[in-house]
């Protein structure tokens, strides 16, 4: 029998938080959860996870052969997977609930490297119900531009949360003018009667890249391919092929190999474990502005911190009756909120063909980056 992790005087609220999961119709943010398992973190930032490997995010620029430009590609997705569903648990000792980020809410940083340059990053959340949270990553060195928003619709079952992810990326390589369309996994959070959430990676990602290349990633925890936890199998394919030229297995917080399908060798494909993430340079709080994510949970955070649970609501509460003014003055006034650097647009343009040729069923409408808006900002100093 596994020890809980709960603290002795939070079993009762972890219980009570466990039971209204369980009666929760889809939306995590409107929970409110014991202290132990809060992070003063929004989920605004999470948009970095992409990119915190620079070297990873600008290689396929380099590579001439699109075959090989794919499979870096995949290198860097695979890449990107550890950052973005284990990090807490190594950071923080499990999974947390993040912040609930406030509509406009803003997240900028940069990635400085000798052989990278500058990686720029810009999220916003775009939307509060549903919580959505748009993204833009790009390095004009290498021109190279990743966009994609997301959202999360979650289920309860039994005592595992499963969480089906919404939205999707789009990465743009300008030398080759190349598209790869990445549809996001579904996850569910394990641990949770013991206090001690983990994610798990299910069902599958497909890379669509407009050269024809496609790579379907699938998921699987402990003992399905193997007996280890974060496991994938990946099939890589040329164009419209049945037949898949490579197979890449093994876990994303560890180990892959590659397998050529043709020649039958075997090599190593990827090591996350040899992998140092470069931090995000992010401005000091008295120079951000009131809606940059640190800034505005600045007090929530520290509390966070110290587990100062009549803090944390006191000025979480702020913070959301700050947020009911605006929207009753906008009602009042007839307006809607105007984004900061992100806009609603039907897809009608390469995304759509790609979508269709990944037979992913395309968003009528995508969260598109406005670079103009964002480069003729204060905020674009970063
Ligand atoms: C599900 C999750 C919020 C969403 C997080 C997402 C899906 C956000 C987009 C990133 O690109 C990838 C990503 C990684 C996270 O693993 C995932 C979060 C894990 C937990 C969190 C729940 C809302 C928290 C539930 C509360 C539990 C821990 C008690």
């Amino acid at each position: 029998v596994e020890a809980s992790a709960v603290p002795a005087q939070q079993r009762g609220p972890w219980m009570t938080f466990l039971r209204s999961l369980a009666s929760s119709k889809g939306d995590l943010s409107s929970i409110t959860a014991p202290p132990f398992i809060l992070s003063g973190t929004s989920l605004v930032e999470y948009s970095k996870f992409w990119a915190e490997l620079p070297d990873a995010f600008v290689a396929p620029t380099m590579i001439l052969d699109k075959e090989e430009r794919a499979l870096a590609v995949l290198k860097w997705f695979i890449a990107t997977l550890k950052g973005q569903y284990t990090s807490r648990n190594e950071t923080l000792g499990s999974e947390k609930k993040p912040l609930n980020p406030f509509l406009g809410e803003v997240f900028l940083g940069k990635w400085e490297t000798e052989t990278e340059g500058t990686t720029i990053l810009v999220s916003e959340q775009v939307s509060h119900h549903p919580p959505v949270t748009a993204y833009a990553i790009y390095n004009d060195i290498y021109g190279i531009e990743l966009q994609g928003y997301n959202g999360q619709k979650a289920s309860f079952a039994t005592t595992t949360l499963n969480v089906r992810q919404v939205g999707h990326a789009v990465l743009y390589i300008k030398k080759f003018d190349e598209y790869y369309y990445i549809t996001l996994p579904t996850l569910h959070i394990e641990g949770l009667f013991y206090g001690a959430p983990y994610v798990e990676l299910e069902q599958n990602t497909l890379i669509q890249s407009s050269s024809g290349y496609r790579a379907t990633i699938e998921y699987s925890g402990k003992g399905y391919f193997s007996g280890k936890k974060n496991t994938f199998k990946a099939k890589f394919y040329a164009g419209e092929e049945s037949a898949a030229l490579y197979t890449i297995s093994g876990q994303w917080s560890g180990k892959s190999t590659i397998m050529n399908e043709h020649t039958k060798k075997e090599s190593l494909f990827y090591d996350a474990t040899e992998h140092n993430v470069v931090p995000l340079i992010v401005k000091p709080l008295d120079q951000q502005a009131d809606y940059e994510s640190r800034r505005a949970w600045e007090k929530v955070a520290a509390a966070v911190q110290v587990m100062d649970y009549d803090t944390i609501h006191v000025e979480k509460s702020k913070i959301e009756n700050q947020q009911r003014e605006l929207r009753k003055k906008e009602k009042e006034l007839g307006i809607k909120w105007q984004r900061r650097y992100f806009e609603l647009i039907e897809d009608e343009g390469p995304l759509k063909d790609l979508a269709e040729l990944a037979g992913v069923e395309p968003d009528e409408k995508v969260w598109r980056f406005d670079r103009e808006a964002f480069e003729h900002s204060t905020d674009s100093k970063l």
